[in-house]
């Protein structure tokens, strides 16, 4: 009896391996690299808000006991936040095995979030600690902190300033040499359109990027009116490695500007994705929601 409940165990794991193996192979499968993963972004507009999909071009590991708060590419080198009390840290990843090549905690009261890179300080914030740290590029060590008002939750550049999520649907702009508040860009909706809650951040193509906490879906917003060009649809993203693994929420945008690679992935999970931008579909006048 034992034994042919194992055996009978034993084959409903395999069909179930092979079934998810045939679910997500075809999705894993590399594609033709060289084409660019973002230049669809430079055919959207602030008229009307386009729907975009995506396609996989490279899989990689990816820390599953990393709380992504916040992801960048600097000059061949991945940074990540992670968050959790007592979890929190900032690292330097290698994209290819994702092993940490450096890692700086933050001490147990502080939950980490956002990260930004500008010049060769990076700046990070917290969720409820009202705290930003300023850290060195290259030695992880603290440099900085400033206060502000509210939680923080995504962080991101372009270049001059930075600009920050907190969990609304509204971005603000700061002056990096004293975090102070430059301006604020509500994000435009449609009427009846429910606020999306604004997360990690990145500045792709002068469009901010930013993940809507608890969707699987990417806000294109224009930083300077606040229009949303375009929603990037990224669900079926094959996050888990086993169908029982727990993952949490899609959290985590980097882009290489140089190569234009695209790389997203999640909280807690064990895949980092390298994706195309692709037009799903458009609404002339109207969002895609
Ligand atoms: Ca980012």
């Amino acid at each position: 009896m034992f034994v042919a409940c194992a055996g009978a165990l034993l084959a409903l794991c395999a069909l179930a391996a092979i079934g998810w193996g045939l679910h997500i192979s075809p999705d894993l499968a590399p594609r033709s690299a060289g084409a660019g993963s973002t230049g669809i972004l430079d055919e959207l507009t602030t008229s009307s808000t386009a729907l975009l999909g995506y396609e996989i071009v490279a899989v990689y590991p990816h820390d599953p006991e990393a709380y992504t708060q916040g992801l960048l590419w600097h000059a061949a080198r991945l940074f990540e936040s992670t968050g959790r009390y007592g979890q929190s840290s900032l690292r330097e990843v290698e994209l290819e095995t994702g092993r940490i090549v450096r890692e700086q905690p933050l001490e147990r009261s502080y939950f980490g979030e956002g990260l930004a890179l500008l010049n060769d300080e990076l700046f990070c914030l917290t969720w409820r600690e009202r705290t930003l740290f300023v850290l060195g590029r290259d030695d992880f060590r603290f440099r900085r902190k400033f206060t502000y008002d509210g939680e923080g939750w995504g962080l991101t550049t372009d270049g001059a300033r930075l600009i920050m999520s907190d969990g609304t649907a509204e971005l603000t702009l700061r002056d990096p040499a004293t975090f102070a508040i430059t301006r604020k860009v509500a994000v435009r909706l449609d009427p009846g359109q429910p606020p999306p809650r604004l997360n990690e951040l990145e500045l792709v193509r002068g469009w901010v990027l930013a993940n809507a906490w608890q969707t699987d879906r990417i806000a294109v917003i224009d930083p300077a009116s606040g229009a949303v060009g375009a929603w990037i649809e990224l669900a079926g993203l094959p996050a888990a490695t086993r169908p029982w693994q727990k993952v949490e929420v899609l959290n985590g945008i980097a882009w290489d500007q140089e190569a234009d690679r695209l790389f997203v992935t999640g909280k807690l999970w064990p895949r980092l994705f390298e994706i195309r931008l692709v037009m799903a579909d458009a609404h002339e006048g109207a969002s895609a929601e």
